[in-house]
């Protein structure tokens, strides 16, 4: 007979390769070590230090997944994934920070980029000397990106780009960014192109007061004919697939890290209930407290199974993007439900940013929301099932 280890329900050590404990390994004591200490204060403050683009860049986990001869480690998609889980079980936050540089911005570079492209911008993203945003979603587009009106006109030498892109990650301090617009010279159909800091006309205003992602700062990125080469523009891929290739990877990660946000919650409150008596008993010594935390037991143990799952078959060439929209919501939608039954379990102190699992409420709903929100994702499912897309 097996041994029971309710921090790991199903043994998910075991399904592991030794470089992926590895890299877990990496990633787990960077996010204990340097981004727990400052992420009560960072989120308190509104503060998002671009230095931790730099820290993870040196430790190889911006782009993991990208080959060795343009910055990345060449791991696997599960690594990724088990990098976000360490990084969100600290904060939603700064794993946007890096899923944003390493999905949506060194991805496409390496998908779509031309190998000039490739050369100038993936080693300095690998390390973190740049930092990278990602502009889809618009003040008029948000879950139907489809109808955005950022354009790209055509000029002598390259492109005019006008238009707003709002609550994009990482934009009040990004070097790069990865720019979805309808371009004239292309039938009106959606490119990329890869815009850079200081260029005339792009502005990236932060968007202040935030009451969740606190860590993580978010701005606008404005564009008023920003002129840009040919070189600017992604060849390699049109049309909204585009986008949408980069958000499979993005979304995939979030499955696993909002897990990782659900294990800090659900330890802390089994921790909580260990430590804190009333009537004379410890509240974990309590029937209602015991079957709350085998609900969150159960439901990260299948989370976490099902994200390796699809990893897998990523890792093998063999997902859907349907598979992800399963786990994507799924996890973040169970995770918020973990957060705010910890929350409660914490009673007054619940609500302290001391004890951290409100800030992880917080952060969900945005996760909760953003890459697809939960209810789209039960669309693009519908849809799958029914043969009827409902947007
Ligand atoms: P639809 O007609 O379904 O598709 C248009 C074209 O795109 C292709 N496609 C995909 N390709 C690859 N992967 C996917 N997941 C794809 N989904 C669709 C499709 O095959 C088609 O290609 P083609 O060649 O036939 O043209 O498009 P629609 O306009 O009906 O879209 C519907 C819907 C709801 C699925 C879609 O618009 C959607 O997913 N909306 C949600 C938007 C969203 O996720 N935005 C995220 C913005 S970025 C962000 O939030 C970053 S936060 C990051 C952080 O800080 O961590
Ligand atoms: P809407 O699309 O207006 O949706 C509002 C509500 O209506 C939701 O509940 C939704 O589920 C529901 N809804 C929408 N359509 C339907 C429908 N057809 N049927 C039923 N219900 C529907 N975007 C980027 O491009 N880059 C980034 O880096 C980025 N970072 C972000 C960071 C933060 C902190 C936040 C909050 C957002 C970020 N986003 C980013 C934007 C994010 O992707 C969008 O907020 C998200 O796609 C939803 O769009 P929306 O906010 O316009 O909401």
């Amino acid at each position: 007979m097996g041994h029971f280890d309710w921090a790991d329900p199903f043994l998910l050590e075991d399904q592991l390769t030794e470089d992926e404990r590895m890299v877990r390994d990496t990633a787990r004591a960077y996010a204990q070590d340097k981004l727990a200490p400052r992420v009560i204060d960072a989120f308190a403050n509104e503060t998002s230090d671009p230095a931790i683009f730099r820290e993870m860049g040196q430790l190889g986990l911006l782009g993991p997944t990208i080959p060795e001869e343009y910055g990345g480690v060449g791991a696997s998609y599960v690594a990724y994934g088990l990098v976000a889980r360490e990084v969100e079980r600290i904060d939603s936050g700064y794993r946007s920070m890096m899923s944003v540089q390493s999905s949506l911005v060194m991805f496409p570079i390496y998908e779509y980029g031309s190998e000039e492209q490739r050369r100038k911008y993936l080693p300095k993203l690998a390390t973190g000397e740049y930092i990278g945003a990602f502009g889809l979603t618009e003040p008029d587009a948000g879950s139907d990106p489809g109808s955005m009106t950022t354009r790209a006109t055509k000029t002598a030498t390259g492109y005019s780009i006008s238009g707003a892109k709002t609550w994009i990650s990482n934009s009040p301090i990004a070097d790069v960014f990865v720019i979805w617009a309808k371009s004239d010279a292309h039938g009106g159909g959606i490119r990329g192109f890869v815009l850079e800091k200081g260029m005339k006309g792009l502005e990236t205003p932060k968007i202040e007061g935030k009451l969740s992602l606190r860590a993580s700062i978010t701005g606008m990125v404005l564009m008023d004919e920003v002129e840009v080469g040919e070189d600017a523009l992604l060849p390699e891929v049109q049309g909204l697939k585009g986008p949408f290739g980069c958000l499979n990877r993005a979304r995939y990660g979030i499955s696993w890290g909002s897990m990782g946000a659900a294990e800090f919650c659900m330890h802390a409150a089994r921790q909580y209930g260990l430590d804190r008596k009333q009537f004379s008993v410890p509240l974990a010594s309590k029937q209602l407290y015991q079957k709350k935390l085998a609900d969150m037991e159960t439901e990260i143990a299948l989370g976490l199974q099902a994200s390796l799952r699809v990893g897998r078959l990523m890792d093998e060439g063999k997902f859907a993007p349907e598979m992800i929209s399963i786990i994507k919501r799924n996890n973040v939608g169970k995770a918020l439900d973990i957060a705010r039954a910890a929350r409660d379990m914490h009673g007054g102190n619940g609500i302290s940013g001391e004890y951290q699992v409100m800030r992880h409420l917080m952060n969900l709903e945005t996760v909760n929301t953003y890459e697809g929100a939960h209810d789209v994702h039960a669309l693009i499912l519908g849809r799958a099932i029914t043969g009827i897309a409902a947007f």
